[in-house]
């Protein structure tokens, strides 16, 4: 991995903020898009701008096996069986609603339960509260460890007769937990129960094979990714998206329609009503290959790399929390500094030219069972320095100083 060479491709990088350097620290919220991304999709719309599945003319052909041959680049990047089995969703957020309002409305009964963690995005949590409400079924928490992490014993003892679900984020957004989602799976199919994963911070990040870890729901989006926002994934195992009724109906989802009734095409377009997202699915395809020509393995190697030196040296700073686990944790750590409100911190570091994210990152139960109200973060991905993270953990003192000096 040529460092140099990659921040070249990330021309949004060479600017200065306050006069300052930018230092993109906030690559959980959304990653940055290396030129081949954008270029893509402007020759799209420069080029080939049509609607998709309907003309015969030449830019809607062309406009058509561009969005199919994204899916098709999804599928190997995940490694599903099936091309039938990537829905284009709007996102994350979108493809775990797709899987709650339809799989979990036609297979939650009353009584029945749903097994999360304290950990997950509200993206992973909300959907399932109000399915639960609307059902009269129960959401079960498996319990976190004190570091943030889940024990399998504990997953173990959650599941009963009752669980049909089980929903777990693959990477936490907050704790960079890095959850054994293998063996939770085969947890949850031994009690006769699916597991679908919020895959939003794992996708980007490390090789994601959904048939070695036999999920059922795999969600993820595009900005995370290199990719543009407007796009995600929903990869559902062929047989349980073919029995799923769609959540949208109208253009392109129909097989037949007449004026009482209709019947629906066949997977994935079934849960693709009306225009898709042509030029985001060109420049999430875009995204793949920049990250497969480097190598998913060599990202996760470089990122682990940057989290362990920047985890060393702001654990030297009197008066910082770091939380989630020591070890094998993803790019990213949160954290605080007793006697600045991250808020202040975030504002601090923004002049100096750094961004973070502060606030409780969509995840307030977990900053609950934290027992803090907010936190400050730092994400790194393939395009962040060493360099960089001296300039941060500089800046981080100074704004220590400054705020907790005694005049
Ligand atoms: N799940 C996890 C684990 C996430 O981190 C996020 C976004 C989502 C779901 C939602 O993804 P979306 O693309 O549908 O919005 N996480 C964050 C974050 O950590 N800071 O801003 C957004």
């Amino acid at each position: 991995m040529d460092i140099n060479t990659i921040r070249k491709d990330f021309p949004i990088l060479n600017q200065k903020v306050h006069g300052n350097p930018l230092i993109y620290l906030d690559t959980s919220a959304t990653s940055q898009s290396p030129v081949q991304v954008v270029d893509a999709m402007s020759e799209y719309y420069n080029e080939y701008n049509s609607n998709v599945h309907r003309g015969v003319h030449t830019l809607g052909t062309k406009a058509t096996d561009g969005y199919e041959q994204a899916r098709m680049k999804v599928r190997g990047f995940i490694n599903a069986l099936r091309y039938e089995e990537i829905v284009f969703t709007r996102g994350t957020t979108a493809a775990i609603n797709l899987v709650a309002r339809s799989f979990g409305e036609a297979n939650i009964s009353e009584g029945d339960e749903i097994v999360v963690t304290e950990m997950e995005h509200h993206a992973n949590i909300v959907p399932w509260q109000e399915l639960a409400k609307r059902k009269n079924a129960k959401l079960v928490f498996i319990p976190l460890e004190e570091d943030g992490t889940i024990k399998l014993e504990n997953v173990e003892a959650v599941m009963t007769d009752k669980t049909k679900i089980v929903a777990v984020t693959h990477v936490s957004n907050v704790l960079g937990t890095i959850n054994d989602i293998k063996s939770i799976a085969e947890i949850a199919h031994r009690h006769d129960a699916y597991i679908t994963v919020d895959g939003a911070q794992s996708v980007p990040h490390m090789s994601v094979d959904v048939q070695d870890l036999d999920v059922d729901f795999y969600a993820f989006s595009g900005h995370k990714m290199l990719g543009p926002t407007g796009i995600g994934v929903l990869y559902g195992k062929a047989e349980l998206l073919d029995k799923m009724e769609p959540i949208e109906y109208g253009g392109d989802m129909i097989d037949f329609v007449d004026l009482r009734e209709s019947t629906w095409t066949d997977l994935p377009v079934k849960f693709e009503a009306g225009t898709p997202m042509i030029a985001e699915a060109i420049g999430l395809s875009a995204a793949i290959d920049y990250i497969n020509d480097i190598g998913a393995d060599e990202i996760l190697r470089y990122e682990q790399e940057l989290v362990k030196y920047a985890y060393d040296k702001m654990s030297e700073i009197e008066g910082i929390e770091i939380y989630g686990p020591k070890e094998e944790r993803a790019g990213l750590i949160t954290f605080n500094l007793d006697g600045v409100h991250p808020h202040d911190l975030a504002t601090a570091l923004d002049s100096d030219g750094i961004a973070v994210r502060a606030g409780h990152h969509c995840a307030q139960p977990l900053m609950k069972f934290l027992g803090v109200s907010s936190t400050a973060r730092a994400s790194f991905y393939l395009y962040n320095t060493k360099d960089e993270i001296d300039f941060f953990i500089d800046s981080l003192k100074r704004t220590k100083e400054f705020f907790t000096h005694e005049f």
